[in-house]
This record gives C-alpha cells, structure tokens and sequence, in this order.
C-alpha cells in the first residue's frame, strides 16, 4: 500500500474541500498512470468525486471556464500537478494520480488498483496480472522516461512536471549496461503478457475472460506508452498484445475517453522531441533487435524453461505415456 504521509495543514485542506469523504480521486484521465483508475472505478461501478490535476502549476479553480474535452470528466476543480497546494497534498510526491478513501491518501495507480482488487476479492488470475504491473511500474516508468518523456519535458523546460523527476533520464544520462539491464526486463513484463494472451482461445482486449477486470484497468496504457512514448516497436514484437490494446482502444471503456483521445497528442509531442536523436541512435528498439538469434526467441516465451520443467517431473513420476504427461505439463504452464 502507498499511503501518504500527511501533514495537519493537509488534513485541514481536505475536509475544508470535503475531499474527506468517500472516494476522491485526483488526476488528468488522458494521463498514463490516471487512467488506470478512471477504467478501474468503471470496472467496479463505484461512485468517485474527480479533481483534475493539470500538467502546469496553476492554483486551484473551478473548471467551469474549460474546454470540457480537455477536463477529467466530472471534475468541477481543477490545480496544478506541480502547485503548491497539490504539493501539500500529496505529501511533497506532486505527481498524479491519487486516490483520496474517507481521508486517508493513497498514491501509485498501481498500488491503488491493487487495493481496490484486494478489498473486492478479484480472482487469483486478475490479482497476479495486477501483482505484475505493481512490480513492473517502476522499470517500466523509468523506461519510459529515457527513451521518451524526458526530452519532451526538458524541451519544455519542465513545464508540465517536476524537472527532479525526468533529468536524471534521456539520451546521454545512462550507460548501455543501464539500458539493456531495464529493456530486459521490459522484455521479461511483456513477454509474460504476450505468453497469457497466446494461452487465450481469443484476442478480445481483457487480458482474463471477456469481460473488462481490474487486471486490465492497471495493465491498461503499457501497450500504447511504449508504442508512442517511447518508440519501441510493440505491434510487431508482441502482435497479441497490440491486437488486444487495439480491441481494447476500441471498445474505449469508460473512463478511457480521455486517455484515448488526448494521450495520443501527447505521445507526438514526444516523438517530435525525440526525433533526432532516435535518427542519431538513441533508441530502443535496437536492444530488440540483438534478440533475434533462435535462442533468445526460445527464451522470449520460456520456451527452455516450461520444456525441462515437463521433463524433470515426468522423470520423477515416471507416467504410463511420458510424451502425452509432457505435452500436459506443457498446455498447464504459463511459465
Ligand atoms: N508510478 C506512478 C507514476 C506517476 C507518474 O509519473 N505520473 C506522471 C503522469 S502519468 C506525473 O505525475 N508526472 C508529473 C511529474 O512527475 O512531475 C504511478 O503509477 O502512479
């Protein structure tokens, strides 16, 4: 859990807004991380009060003026991420989204999904795939930002965000073994997500049944984050994963709108800044492309592993037909 330290001062501000009760939400749902929680309260049909978070430092306002297609729907108040009184509120993080329960602040749309799974009893399936994004978030970010949002941001001169969060990444700030230790495992998160989709019988943008879980709430902006952010070629190394995010697109579940339509703009933004030194060979598609020897195909879907798995239990248990308990073993593991 990700529960935010707050300060009286904080504590009084809330319940002046009435921001106290129930669920307040706080974020820009064409955010990456944001969305994940606007899918996740459709998912649950839960009610929740938004507050937007701009990508600026604007202080607190109504949102009346707004060009309603850029405001978090159902918000009345918006300020910005980077304010003093967001700053306040989240415990000096200044980062979205956040998630506000009776008063008690929580951060981390991953950490946040998993609460809410938790306390909802979702299935063992729907909490792994949660367990998975939880676990990835923080590489994943990081990724992200070096091989995407940092220019973007530095181009800006951190406008929109906290510099301290982005100028530690981006062409120049890390060494290759840095690059290839994250991009490996960016490989391992999305090969395991690539290995449950080609388990399914149908590619229907839910990564368990067909009907939209939490699983799918917190897994929700990876396929399109590293496609446009970061410029990696995900529709053709991983086919299943963007076949289910473009069923996902378009289904375009509540919550989703703004993250569909707006992110997209935001991800140009950011190959723009990019461009040139993608062009020099800052990129990250080269790490891939190393990967091409049969060997690291077998491994991109634990191929070696799941095999000596199945062989090692069939020559502890000896079975009647040692070919078909393999192939058994084989259809059980996702491994
Ligand atoms: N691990 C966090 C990441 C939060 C995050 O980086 N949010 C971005 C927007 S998607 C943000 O607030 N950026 C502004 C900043 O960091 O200054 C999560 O999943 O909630």
């Amino acid at each position: 859990m990700s529960e935010v330290e707050l300060t009286a001062e904080a504590k009084v501000l809330l319940a002046e807004k009435g921001w106290d009760k129930g669920y307040v939400a706080f974020g820009s749902t064409a955010s990456e991380s944001t969305v994940r929680l606007a899918v996740a309260f459709n998912v649950l049909g839960k009610p929740c009060t938004w507050v937007m978070l701009s990508f600026d430092d604007k202080l607190l306002k109504s949102t009346a003026d707004e060009d309603p297609n850029m405001i978090t729907p159902g918000a009345t108040e918006m300020m910005g991420v980077k304010s003093d009184m967001w700053k306040l509120l989240s415990g000096g993080r200044a980062c979205m989204p956040a998630l506000c329960v009776d008063g008690t602040m929580f951060m981390d749309s991953d950490e946040i999904v998993k609460m809410l799974a938790v306390q909802q009893n979702a299935p063992p399936e729907v909490l792994e795939l949660i367990e998975l994004s939880r676990t990835s978030n923080a590489i994943l970010s990081e990724v992200l930002k070096h091989f995407g949002w940092s220019a973007l941001h530095a181009s800006t001169g951190y406008a929109m965000c906290t510099k301290e969060h982005y100028d530690a990444f981006g062409e120049g700030k890390k060494d290759a073994a840095w690059e290839k230790a994250k991009t490996d495992q960016v490989k391992a998160f999305f090969s395991k997500l690539e290995g449950i989709l080609a388990d399914k019988p149908a590619i229907n943008g839910c990564y368990v049944g067909d009907t939209l879980t939490l699983a799918d709430a917190a897994l929700f902006s990876w396929p399109l984050s590293f496609s446009d952010v970061a410029g990696l070629n995900v529709s053709a190394e991983y086919p299943k994963l963007w076949e289910n995010w473009t069923k996902l697109k378009e289904s375009r579940p509540k919550g989703s709108e703004r993250f569909i339509l707006g992110f997209p703009t935001l991800c140009e933004y950011a190959s723009a800044a990019n461009k040139a030194a993608r062009e020099g060979g800052f990129e990250i598609n080269k790490y891939w492309r190393t990967d091409k020897d049969g060997r690291a195909y077998l491994e991109q879907f634990g191929v070696q592993a799941k095999l000596s798995t199945a062989v090692a239990i069939v020559m502890k248990e000896r079975p009647a037909n040692p070919i078909r308990a393999i192939v058994e073993l084989l259809k059980k593991s996702r491994e």
